[in-house]
């Protein structure tokens, strides 16, 4: 009919019941509520030393530091604080610091490069840095900036140990809107564009952490006698998220690995016992690759979960091969989404049966639904289409950047993900595309929109565009399409390199790409299908 009645929404729920979350606690009291049942198990294991902290030292430790930042740096509700740090400890109690000040923590990569962490600094408005002796060169320069640097021998800086032998039971309560006030500032570039501080609130984060481990039956069944493996790196949110902060709320244990390598991590495993293994692609083609799993007995391990990227059907059951005893299956998170969107419900304390290749189903007290990209219309079972998702969990908006957040997160409070995928008619997600620029690299996110302004700002470059092309170990590579400007005879190594020195490894370009002009649509927007197309047909 031409009344133009309103379409009804295909809405996708969990097939758990909805349950109470608490929207009054900030974050750090939210993961600590049990601390009482449990002040003497360990919290935190450092894997190269086998030290471990238990629940008690770690909430002591980080009323420490809490008062050592407010005491000696003026941290305040409203501050920012960005860690730049490898796993460890120290990242652990800052972030949970900053949490008890009511101040939101920016984490970067360490391995950034010194304009990238200058970018970052500036934007978040951080005014303190906590990092390593070895990282603190990249910082020094940084005007406003105070830094502390954990070990030893960092001259100029404060030291993380004296801000820890502060006076904890001098620190006083903060007054935190939980609603409102930010506890994590990762960055991400989200569907387009530069990387831009993601708004995430304690209530976010709690909602998110409660949907995938509370309950009666949780969606992921961690344990008190659980020990999870960390190797992840804390600084992007799947493992601040599903390893820190999902295992503190759970009482688990955390074994924390500051680089990845197999064999120490099957050491780990048998030394400690770890029952959960929280991965990404690289990692799982590691496993499924080396002999020397046959040499270790990694029978502790219960659960193995991938996340961050794609993970194929087969090398997901050449991995249920080598680890027969665990459950294998996916989570599916973006940044913006706070950041859980579905976990694998073979992972819930009352498991469903799931297929290889799915990524989970959509997380309790929320809605999920796929759209046509074209007409915005919800979608039906099995057709493809974008992914958002709705709920208390998501992102607040971008920092100062109401037109991206308006641009990700619509009117009716659908978070549109960028990604491309179906629903099944188990409830199972499968993504199969992405609408995106974004580019994952071992998980980690490349923006193009980044690397292309690098390279027109080349005088060598008239104009360029980069796209991902699959690799089997890495997930996505970047590679430039690149239009030489008039006379110029710049060379692919030379465009390499002078990428290579301004970016973080996992941005360098892999190849580059010769021609005479970039595919663009009449708004101006490069046709990266288009771009995709041509690697595709190569
Ligand atoms: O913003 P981001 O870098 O965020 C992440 C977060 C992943 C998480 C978080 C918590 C978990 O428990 C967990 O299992 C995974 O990666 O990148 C977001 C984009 O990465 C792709 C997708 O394009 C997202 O929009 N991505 C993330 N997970 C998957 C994935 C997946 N399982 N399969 C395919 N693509």
């Amino acid at each position: 009919s031409l009344t133009a009645e309103p379409q009804a929404e295909t809405v996708f729920r969990s097939t758990l019941p909805d349950i109470a979350i608490p929207d009054h606690l900030p974050l750090h009291d939210y993961v600590f509520e049990r601390l009482a049942d449990r002040r003497d198990r360990a919290c935190l294991i450092d894997g190269a030393t086998g030290e471990t902290l238990t629940f008690g030292d770690v909430d002591r430790l980080s009323r420490r530091v809490a008062a050592g930042l407010r005491a000696s740096l003026g941290v305040r509700p409203g501050g920012t604080v960005m860690l730049l740090l490898p796993n460890s400890v120290e990242f652990a109690l800052a972030f949970l610091a900053c949490s008890r000040l009511g101040a939101a923590t920016t984490t970067a990569n360490p391995l950034h490069t010194p304009p990238e962490i200058a970018k970052q600094a500036a934007a978040s408005g951080a005014t303190v840095v906590v990092t390593e002796p070895a990282f603190v060169a990249k910082v020094r320069g940084l005007s406003g900036v105070a830094v502390v640097a954990t070990g030893e021998g960092a001259e100029g800086c404060v030291s993380f140990s004296d801000l820890a032998a502060a006076d904890g039971s001098a620190l006083p309560e903060a007054a935190i809107d939980v609603a409102n006030d930010v506890v994590a500032l990762p960055y991400s570039s989200g569907t387009t564009g530069l990387p831009k501080g993601v708004m995430l609130s304690h209530r976010g984060l709690v909602t998110s952490v409660a949907q995938v481990v509370d309950g009666d039956n949780p969606n992921l069944h961690l344990r008190e006698d659980d020990v999870v493996l960390c190797v992840l790196p804390m600084f992007h949110v799947y493992a601040l998220h599903s390893i820190l902060l999902c295992g503190m709320r759970a009482g688990a244990a955390l074994v924390i690995m500051k680089r990845f390598d197999t064999v120490r991590m099957f050491e780990l495993v048998e030394r400690h016992g770890i029952t959960i293994v929280p991965l990404v692609l690289p990692i799982a083609v590691e496993i499924a690759k080396t002999d020397a799993i046959d040499r270790h007995d990694l029978s502790s391990v219960r659960m193995v979960i991938s996340g961050a990227a794609p993970m194929g059907k087969e090398l997901q059951d050449i991995l249920r091969a080598k680890l027969p005893r665990a459950v294998l299956g996916q989570g599916y998170g973006m940044t913006e989404a706070g950041p859980v969107l579905s976990m694998c419900m073979a992972f819930a304390k009352e498991p469903s049966p799931v297929k290889s290749g799915a990524c989970g189903t959509v997380v309790r007290n929320a809605e999920l639904k796929i759209i046509d990209p074209e007409t915005g219309l919800s979608l039906h079972r099995n057709q493809p289409g974008e992914i958002c998702i709705r709920g208390e969990q998501i992102m607040k908006g971008y920092l100062n950047n109401p037109e991206a957040t308006a641009k990700t997160i619509d009117a009716e409070g659908w978070l549109h993900t960028g990604d491309i995928g179906y629903v099944d008619d188990d409830d199972e997600i499968f993504i199969v595309d992405r609408l995106k620029e974004l580019i994952k690299y071992k998980g980690f996110q490349v923006a193009p929109a980044e690397l292309e302004a690098m390279l027109i700002a080349h005088p060598g470059i008239a104009d360029a565009a980069v796209v991902p092309i699959k690799d089997d170990s890495c997930g996505e590579i970047p590679v430039a399409f690149v239009v030489r400007s008039d006379g110029s005879e710049i060379t692919e190594d030379e465009i390499k390199q002078y990428v290579a020195k301004q970016v973080v490894f996992y941005k360098r370009l892999h190849k580059i790409f010769f021609v005479e002009t970039i595919p663009k649509a009449p708004s101006g927007k490069i046709l990266r299908k288009d771009l995709r197309a041509k690697l595709a047909a190569c």
